[in-house]
């Protein structure tokens, strides 16, 4: 007679095994979570932009998109549970040593990251410039949270899972991945703060992910993560570099104050091609000469600041951020600053990451 709990032994068994076959060949995929709209609430279905950030821990999260588990194997880690437009250079580098050590791990094969959508563009930066690793490391965020009708997270969520896991996603750079699109973490800003489609890079996404597969159309070619001489793991701190956001009467001592907080850079959100006004000028060049780097962005959304267009940057030994925008050149700056980096060194560091 078969005994029926040797039978239920054996069933059990061979679920198991099967359960450990399916999941050998998905990829680990390990999600850090720090806060944001994705991991919000609002208290109706019909509040999709009014709610509180940060509320829904990882695991709840991962348990509202089912779907992962059929795509990698997942697991979560809460970093941290804030809105983003108060994430730190302290909390830039926990996350980065965090992501860095992960990305060492022989059973992780890549990293989403969840975040707030306000600041999401300096960190997916910030994690390009200093994790060395080829692994994908993806950023994803959300404009709806998960309460409301229509909610853009649990996909969001999904299909940054599917890059991270996906090989071809390897040697790319940071990734972002909100609204079907794959940008370069470098590139991607958020240019609108109401809508789904929020977050684009103006040379261009890099490809689309759609019904969990990958579609690429470009590469990045600045350099990023493996090919990078910074390292998140030999930072202690980030260099102190504040934004001065310019405009027809901008007073000069906002210049000062900066620089008497400590400033080590200065980033001129310039109107234009990155103009200073005439009364600016003198105090910046006072700065310089007192060993504050001063470096030229611009406060329009696309192209570049020219190299001694609107100011003579060589006779001033001024730098200038080439396309990226004053909140993405203050992080490559606190960057290169904290491993001790001259103006000369600067200029060559803004043109090639
Ligand atoms: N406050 C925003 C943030 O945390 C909410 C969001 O859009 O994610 O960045």
């Amino acid at each position: 007679m078969f005994n029926p709990l040797r039978k239920r032994l054996a069933l059990l068994a061979l679920a198991a095994s099967t359960l450990a076959a399916l999941a050998a060949d998905k990829p680990n995929v390990v999600i850090l979570a720090t806060g944001g709209t994705i991991a919000g609430a609002g208290a109706s279905t019909l509040n999709s932009a009014s709610y509180q950030a940060a509320k829904v821990p990882v695991d709840k999260l991962i348990l509202s998109v089912p779907e992962l588990a059929k795509v990698a194997q997942v697991r979560g880690e809460q970093v941290s549970q804030i809105a983003s437009e108060s994430f730190t250079n302290d909390k830039l580098l926990a996350l980065g040593k965090r992501v860095a050590a992960l990305a060492k791990q022989a059973d992780v094969d890549g990293i989403v990251v969840t975040h707030g959508t306000d600041t999401l563009e300096e960190t997916a930066y910030f994690l390009n410039l200093t994790v060395r690793t080829d692994k994908p490391i993806v950023l994803v965020g959300s404009m709806r949270p998960g309460t409301a009708l229509s909610a853009d997270g649990a996909l969001n969520l999904y299909n940054a899972v599917v890059v991270a896991g996906s090989p071809d996603a390897r040697a790319k750079g940071v990734l972002v991945t909100l609204n079907d699109q794959i940008d370069s973490g470098r590139d991607v800003s958020k240019q609108i703060n109401i809508k789904t489609d929020a977050f684009s890079s103006q040379w261009g996404a890099l490809g689309m992910v759609v019904e969990g597969r990958n579609y690429w159309f470009r590469a990045p070619i600045k350099r990023h993560t493996a090919q990078s001489e910074f390292d998140v793991e030999q930072i202690s701190q980030l260099a102190p570099v504040e934004i001065v956001y310019s405009y027809g009467n901008v007073p000069a001592s906002l210049y000062e104050a900066a620089a008497a907080g400590g400033a080590k850079a200065i980033i001129h959100a310039g109107t234009g091609n990155g103009s200073v006004a005439d009364r600016a000028v003198p105090t910046l060049r006072k700065l310089r000469q007192q060993g504050v780097q001063i470096i030229r962005s611009a406060r329009v959304a696309g192209g570049f600041v020219l190299r001694n267009a609107e100011q003579p940057d060589d006779q001033y030994d001024w730098v200038v951020a080439h396309d990226l925008n004053p909140q993405k050149a203050r992080i490559l700056a606190s960057v290169a600053l904290a491993q001790g980096r001259s103006s000369q060194d600067l200029q060559r560091i803004f043109w090639e990451y």
